[in-house]
């Protein structure tokens, strides 16, 4: 097996099981060398707990880039999701076009809101800046919401396929080269993932197990990331990552003091077996 080199720039959740708490024991899962960049310090996520701390890491960055450049460090992937601030997109872009390998795959997850509405750190020049991120990124990993935001259609909790269709041609023709959309479901006990790029659009519709568990879009990027840099094709780490998700989700859903995130840890086994590792 090839040894990948991949970084990821996202937030430290110290408590709470998302972006790089979740990202680095999934990506090394896969067998990949996995590199961190932490876009900020937060004692917790922002999703359902209040007066958590932040620490905004945007202007180390440009002195760990140079470092690395410095070094002659390049990347085989860029992986990007929770970032702290606009300023710090735009430094994502410089890394991107300075950190690259040759073939480097860019994976931008505009990870941003959800449930149609943007998290609390978030504002509309921030949606602007990630516009440009996402769309010149190879793969992007919106949930609907995120998509809505990208692309300023309206957001809808009840949608059919002509509305996702809809959603899917405005982020292409706004740049978008392929897309995987998240959390797309057409009855109320599935859901799924749309993959489209220039060879067509494919649904995968698996089961839903609950509403809304924190931290899964996170999973679920990550274990795209993984599957996608171990050789499969988009669609086929599209569905790995949903039947590794859907797993996570069963492994916390009966445990209610547990509503912060999910126990990936202990499916990690199931995610390697799925990679053929
Ligand atoms: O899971 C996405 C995410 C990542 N990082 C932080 C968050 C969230 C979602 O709310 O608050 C800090």
């Amino acid at each position: 097996m090839e040894y990948k080199k991949i970084l990821t720039v996202q937030d430290i959740s110290c408590f709470g099981q998302c972006s790089l708490t979740v990202a680095l024991p999934i990506l090394s899962a896969a067998g990949h060398e996995t590199c961190i960049l932490p876009s900020a310090v937060l004692s917790t996520h922002t999703a359902g707990f209040s007066g958590y701390t932040f620490r905004d890491l945007t202007d180390d960055i440009p002195a760990i880039t140079a470092h690395w450049k410095k070094e002659g460090l390049f990347f085989d992937a860029i992986y990007t999701g929770y970032l702290g601030s606009t300023q710090q997109i735009a430094y994502v872009k410089d890394m991107f076009a300075n950190l690259s390998a040759k073939g480097c795959i860019t994976i931008v997850d505009p990870a941003m809101a959800d449930g149609g509405k943007l998290y609390p750190a978030f504002d509309q020049a921030f949606v602007e800046e990630m516009k440009s991120l996402a769309f010149s990124a190879d793969i992007i990993l919106p949930n609907i919401t995120e998509a809505c935001f990208l692309t300023g259609i309206e957001y809808k909790e009840k949608y059919d396929e002509t509305y996702i269709t809809e959603l899917i041609r405005a982020l292409q023709k706004a740049g978008a080269k392929t897309v995987v959309l998240t959390g797309v479901g057409y009855t109320d006990d599935t859901t799924g993932v749309v993959v489209s790029d220039e060879k067509g659009t494919q649904y995968y519709k698996h089961e839903k197990i609950s509403k809304g568990s924190h931290g899964t879009g996170d999973v679920y990027s990550s274990a795209f990331a993984g599957a996608l840099l171990h050789g499969f094709d988009t669609y086929k780490s599209a569905v790995i990552a949903a039947d590794y998700t859907v797993a996570c989700i069963k492994n916390t859903v009966g445990d209610s003091s547990h509503w912060y995130g999910v126990k990936f840890e202990p499916v990690l086994p199931l995610y390697i077996k799925l990679l053929g590792l």
